[in-house]
């Protein structure tokens, strides 16, 4: 039975794009992001991240979570998510991810987190 992989490159319905190193035996990983979109006229820039997948037992769909910490920016975005082999044998990541904007006081935090879903499907 073929298992969900997280290493490799991986591009989303935005656009963005992503790649994960091999992940070790602590389930751990990092990699690199590019994204396709930003809400400001901030130049992107390719940003690191860090992440860590479940490793209990290797499963065959495995749970994850990574942050990318944006070069181009004072804001953090984390993933949640889990690698599945969908119908055509194809691996396919879902995931959810917050966006933590840098605001100038407490008052201002009820502004500063964004939430959305991300698809990832494997570049080939
Ligand atoms: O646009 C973000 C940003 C942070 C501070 C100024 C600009 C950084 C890029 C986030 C990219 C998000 C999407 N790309 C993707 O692939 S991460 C989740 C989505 N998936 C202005 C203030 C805070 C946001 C915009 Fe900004």
């Amino acid at each position: 039975d073929k298992k969900c992989v997280l290493s490799g490159s991986w591009r989303n319905e935005l656009g963005s794009n992503m790649t994960i190193s091999a992940v070790n035996a602590e389930g751990g990983f990092s990699g690199s992001y590019l994204t396709a979109v930003t809400a400001t006229n901030k130049r992107i820039l390719v940003s690191p991240l860090k992440g860590s997948q479940n490793h209990k037992s290797q499963r065959k769909q495995p749970t994850f979570g990574f942050t990318v910490s944006w070069t181009f920016s004072n804001s953090v975005t984390v993933f949640v998510g889990q690698c599945f082999m969908d119908d055509n044998g194809e691996e396919i990541l879902k995931t959810m991810w917050l966006l933590r904007q840098e605001v100038r006081s407490p008052g201002a935090d009820w502004k500063a987190t964004r939430v959305g879903t991300n698809v990832f499907t494997r570049i080939k």
